[in-house]
C-alpha cells in the first residue's frame, strides 16, 4: 500500500506524532501483533497533531481523551530519548515486510512468507528465486515507479486521455474520476476511473472491454493485474497500469464500469474516502437504511450476525445527491469528506 509521510505537519507534538507514527509502521509489518493496538498508535499521532500545547510528560498526555496508560508510557519513553520498544522489536524481519509490502500485489501474509524464504531486499526477490503471482512480478518489475505518489496535474492528464477515448467510443459515456483525486488530494495513489452509459447497457455494449483495447493501442494502458471474468457483464473492473509516456513513470489505473442506476452509489463510495464511507454507512445503519456501493436500501433484515437476510428495496442510487436526500442530510463537497 501506499504511505503519507505527514508533510506539512508543524505543530509542537509534531516529533511525538511521528514518533507514534514509526511504531505503527514498524508493528503493521509484523504478525502476531494486537491490531488493535497498531491502530491506537495511528490514532495517537491523530491526537498528537490536534493538540495545540507542547506535551512535556505522559502523566500530562495522560489526561487527554484517547491516551491511556500504555501510549503515555510510550511518550515517556520518547521523552526520555532511551531506546524504547520500537529500538528493540526493529527486527531485520520488520524491516524487511515493511519493504516487501510496498510492492503492488504483496500482503503482510506474503511479506513474511517471502522473509521466511529468505529474501532480504528488492534485488534477492527479482533474481526469480522466490515465488510470486503475476501480479506481483509487474508490481516489482515497476516497483520504483508505483511506489511513488502521483501528481495531480497527471491524474488529470490521464484522466482526460481516458475520458476522451471513452467519449469516442460512444458519446452516451459518463466519464468521471474518483478517490482522493476527487477528494482534492495534490497526489495519489493510483488514478480511479467510473463509467456508465446514460441509458444503460454498456455491458451489452462491450464498453470496458473497448475501451481499454484503445487505451492500449493509445499506449497509455501497459499492464493488465486484474481483468474481469465477463468483460460484458453489467458490472465489470479492470486493473493495470498505464504511463503518459516513455518519460513519465508507470501508474496504477482502475476502471470500474457501472449500471447507470448505480452511478451516484458507485462515486460516493469509490470518492471515499474509506474513514468517511465507514461512517456514512454506520448512519445509514442507524437510521434504519443500508448503503452500499450499489445504492441505500430500505428494510433490509440482518440475522444475529449483522449478515444481510434480505436485499431490501431500493430507495436512492442515481446521484450522490439523491443519496444524502434521503438520509436527510446535506449533500457534502467531496473536499469535506473526511472523518
Ligand atoms: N474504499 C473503501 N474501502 C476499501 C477500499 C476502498 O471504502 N477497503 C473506497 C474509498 C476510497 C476509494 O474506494 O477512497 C478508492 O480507493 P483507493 O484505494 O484508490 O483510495 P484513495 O483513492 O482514497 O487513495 P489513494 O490516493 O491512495 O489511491
Ligand atoms: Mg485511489
Ligand atoms: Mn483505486
Amino acid at each position: 500500500g501506499q504511505k503519507h509521510d505527514g508533510k506539512g505537519y508543524t505543530g509542537p507534538n509534531e516529533w511525538l506524532a511521528k514518533k507514534f507514527e514509526e511504531l505503527h509502521e514498524l508493528y503493521q509489518g509484523q504478525v502476531g501483533k494486537n491490531s488493535f493496538a497498531i491502530r491506537g498508535y495511528q490514532r495517537a499521532a491523530g491526537i498528537m497533531r490536534r493538540i495545540d500545547y507542547p506535551i512535556t510528560t505522559g502523566a500530562q498526555a495522560r489526561a487527554i481523551p484517547g491516551i491511556g496508560q500504555s501510549l503515555a508510557d510510550r511518550i515517556d519513553e520518547f521523552l526520555s530519548g532511551a531506546h524504547g520498544r520500537a529500538f528493540y522489536e526493529n527486527t531485520e524481519q520488520a524491516r524487511c515486510v515493511s519493504l516487501f509490502k510496498d510492492i503492488y500485489g504483496v500482503g503482510r501474509q506474503n511479506a513474511n512468507d517471502l522473509y521466511r524464504l529468505g529474501a532480504r531486499s528488492i534485488d534477492d526477490l527479482r533474481s526469480g528465486r522466490y515465488p510470486l503471482t503475476a501480479g506481483q512480478k509487474i508490481g516489482l518489475q515497476l516497483y520504483e515507479d508505483l511506489k511513488g505518489r502521483i501528481p495531480r496535474e497527471e491524474c488529470k492528464d490521464i484522466f482526460e486521455i481516458i475520458r476522451s477515448e471513452a467519449q469516442a467510443i460512444d458519446d452516451k459515456l459518463w466519464v468521471e474520476i474518483m478517490g482522493s483525486y476527487r477528494r482534492g488530494q495534490e497526489s495519489s495513489g493510483d488514478v480511479d476511473i467510473l463509467v456508465t452509459r446514460e441509458g444503460g447497457e454498456q455491458g451489452k455494449k462491450g464498453v470496458l472491454g473497448e475501451l481499454v483495447k484503445r487505451l492500449k493501442k493509445k499506449g497509455l494502458v501497459t499492464h493488465d493485474l486484474g481483468t474481469p471474468n465477463d468483460w460484458n457483464a453489467p458490472e465489470a473492473k479492470w486493473m493495470g497500469v498505464g504511463r503518459l509516456s516513455a518519460v513519465h513513470k508507470h501508474r496504477r489505473i482502475d476502471i470500474l464500469c457501472i449500471p447507470f442506476e448505480n452511478w451516484g452509489a458507485a462515486l460516493l463510495y469509490f470518492t471515499g474516502n474509506e474513514v468517511f464511507n465507514r461512517s456514512m454507512r454506520l448512519y445509514a445503519r442507524k437510521t434504519g437504511f443500508s448503503l452500499n456501493q450499489r445504492g441505500l436500501y430500505k428494510g433490509v433484515i440482518r440475522g444475529k450476525d449483522g449478515l444481510k437476510q434480505t436485499e431490501g428495496e431500493l430507495v436512492a442510487s442515481q446521484t450522490e445527491h439523491d443519496i444524502f436526500d434521503a438520509l436527510g442530510l446535506r449533500w457534502r463537497h467531496p473536499h469535506h469528506r473526511r472523518p
